[in-house]
């Protein structure tokens, strides 16, 4: 078919001239030229700007900083934050397996019967939010074929729950644990009757709270205590919270959590109760749970932010109160466990690059002292200031770097070095000696000490301990005297308080040794790390008077938290007339009674040769890849 050029109707077809054209495409330019320029002239237009800007062009603005009692302060202040998306890179290899694959304890007839308070953490979420790159989802799925449970148990060296769920031979000490796993049960009682479902109980009011650290998720207390019920055998319990896992962990949920809160306390409880139990609904969970944390990680250095809306747009942010936008050490250093064990389950790699990403920037940065820095950069890399703490904002980093080597067989080699190199500085420039001969970590903040230890701080006993076998072997019995030092002033925190209970900060200064000295420090919010270094050191000396100091904390619990319905944390440990603060922490449940339960537990319950604890004290297998690949274990497997 030809087509005829028509009388008066140009060649366009539209019925103009050329140079009609060219004016009507001019003024359509202008036009478009005018309405774009005035989206930058309107007051805060950055939902607009979201659809015409790329990420990288939303910078983050500038704000205040803080310690771990600043940020309390900072909670509540909401400020504008950027965001910006690139993806990180792949990074580091783990060094190749090299150990012998253990001897199974199936194989030797042994047989198997589990800087950061809980408060109204105010997301203060940035007003100029732009959409994170959303990482797809069909490829990130756990996948069964690849991990065998079977195969699991087959590499450890112990029965997880020991050869008589950990129960131990001299009477006392049972009646003791016994009195734990009582506590348990009535915390765990109180919360199922007044609060199931909320992410926490408030013992006074008899109600839930949720708070808004997990986003839309709720139950975490539930989450948190699935490990708990199971080891200390509480089964009803633990199959009301596997049904409720089951039936109402909603993961689809739409809020803004904070991606460090919502990794150590979900990802981290569902991963245990996964490696404990094999319920398959358990590793699910937490793989779907891991894949929504991924667009935390859409930043220019891939060093993920602090805040993620878990919901479809997978928008993230840095904490309002966070120094000029950035990230925190404690809280993207604190990653690396659970990670590691999502792609293991989920056979995707991308888990474990986001994390090694972290740790090569981590790596190649300039380091004040050999000292790391809380806040660093998401955007640029790099520190934003100099304050160094092994208490709030700093603390689970170096936690996950001895646990990322110990969870490797002791063949990750870089966490090693990263670990001992780090403690070292540590040593050289925070770790002091008071006047009445107790040794402490000091806050340093660009060069001046500040003579204070927070509660938090007092994990690092138990930490200095568990690493004292593999730095230097003429360091080895150095690290134990430091690590039974601090235990010890942490125990001095407690004893040298009416309530026998430790406060949340305590100071070396102005007469003071061990005690707090300002009203905002005294109060105690069920914390566990003073308790949990007992554990570990317990388990690494055997002396007694761990027990008896896990006893009094166990006495003080009783006496001071213990309401008519449930736990509560108090206001102030110098007064026996206390004032409850009307919250049962998630943490209690999950850590406090947990590391209680297994200090008066013999040591083969979560055998430290099988075992890491995370952050939240969810246990994690120590991943043995020379039996995971051995082919007698596949074959043993494969015929059962
Ligand atoms: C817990 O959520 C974790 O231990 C975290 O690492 C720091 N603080 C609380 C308990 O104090």
């Amino acid at each position: 078919m030809v087509f005829r050029k028509l009388p008066g109707v140009s060649a366009s077809g539209m019925g103009l001239r050329l140079s009609q054209k060219f004016m009507f495409l001019l003024f359509l330019s202008g036009l478009v030229t005018l309405c774009f320029g005035a989206l930058f002239f309107l007051p805060d237009s950055v939902r607009l700007k979201r659809i015409f800007l790329s990420k990288t062009e939303i910078q983050p603005v500038t704000v205040g900083s803080g310690s771990e009692n600043d940020v309390r302060e900072h909670l509540k202040r909401p400020k504008d934050q950027g965001m910006t998306s690139a993806k990180g890179e792949a990074g580091i290899k783990l060094k190749s397996q090299s150990r012998k694959p253990p001897v199974s304890y199936e194989a030797t007839e042994v047989r198997l019967a589990g800087g950061k308070a809980q408060e109204d953490l105010n997301l203060s979420r940035s007003k100029t939010e732009s959409a994170s790159e959303k990482v797809t989802s069909s490829n990130h799925g756990a996948n069964s074929d690849t991990f065998s449970y079977k195969k699991f148990r087959r590499c450890l060296f112990k029965p997880p729950l020991g050869r008589d769920n950990g129960r131990p031979v001299d009477p006392q000490t049972n009646e003791r644990r016994e009195k734990v796993r009582e506590m348990m049960k009535f915390a765990w009682d109180n919360y199922k009757r007044y609060a199931w479902g909320k992410n926490e109980l408030r013992p006074l009011t008899r109600n839930g709270h949720i708070g808004n650290m997990f986003g839309g998720l709720r139950g975490a207390s539930i989450v948190d205590s699935l490990d708990t019920l199971y080891i200390m055998g509480l089964m009803d319990e633990y199959n009301d919270a596997k049904e409720w896992v089951k039936t109402s962990l909603d993961l689809n949920s739409n809020g803004e959590a904070s991606l460090f809160e919502v990794n150590i306390r979900y990802v981290g409880g569902l991963l245990s109760a996964y490696y404990l139990t094999g319920e398959e609904l358990f590793k699910n969970k937490a793989v779907e749970l891991g894949e929504k944390l991924l667009p935390a990680f859409n930043t220019p250095t891939g060093i993920p932010r602090g805040v993620i809306n878990l919901g479809s747009s997978g928008t993230s942010w840095s904490w309002g109160w966070a120094s000029a936008g950035s990230s925190i050490l404690a809280e993207f250093g604190t990653l690396h466990l659970e990670f590691v064990h999502l792609t293991e389950l989920s056979s995707n790699p991308v888990y474990t690059e986001k994390v090694m990403n972290i740790r090569k920037l981590l790596n190649k940065i300039e380091k004040p002292h050999g000292l790391y820095p809380n806040f660093l950069s998401p955007v640029s890399g790099n520190w934003v200031q100099h304050h160094v703490s092994i208490g709030g904002l700093g603390d689970s980093f170096y936690e996950y770097l001895i646990k990322s080597y110990l969870m490797s067989d002791k063949t990750d080699d870089d966490a090693k070095k990263m670990y001992y190199t780090a403690l070292e500085a540590i040593e050289a420039n925070l770790v002091q000696k008071s006047p009445g001969g107790l040794t402490y970590m000091a806050e340093w903040r660009g060069g001046i000490l500040d003579h204070k230890m927070g509660h938090l701080a007092c994990f690092s006993g138990g930490m200095i301990g568990i690493g004292a076998d593999d730095g230097a072997p003429e360091k080895r019995q150095h690290y134990l005297d430091l690590a039974a030092e601090i235990t010890h002033t942490c125990h001095e925190s407690y004893t040298r308080s009416a309530t026998k209970l430790g406060p949340e900060a305590f100071r070396f200064d102005s007469g003071a040794e061990a005690m707090a000295t300002r009203l905002s420090d005294r109060y105690y919010i069920l914390r566990p790390e003073v308790i949990e270094s007992y554990m570990y050191m317990w388990r690494l000396t055997h002396d007694p008077k761990y027990r008896e100091w896990g006893w009094e904390a166990v006495e003080a619990l009783e006496q001071h938290c213990r309401v008519e319905s449930g736990f509560s944390g108090i206001r102030d440990v110098y007064t026996t007339s206390v004032s409850h603060d009307n919250m049962q922490q998630s943490f209690f449940l999950s850590e406090t009674l947990k590391y209680l339960y297994l200090l008066f537990s013999d040591d083969d319950l979560l055998s430290l040769e099988d075992w890491v604890f995370n952050t939240e004290a969810h246990p994690l297998p120590i991943i043995r890849n020379s039996c995971l690949q051995d082919d007698a274990t596949q074959e043993k497997t494969a015929s059962e």
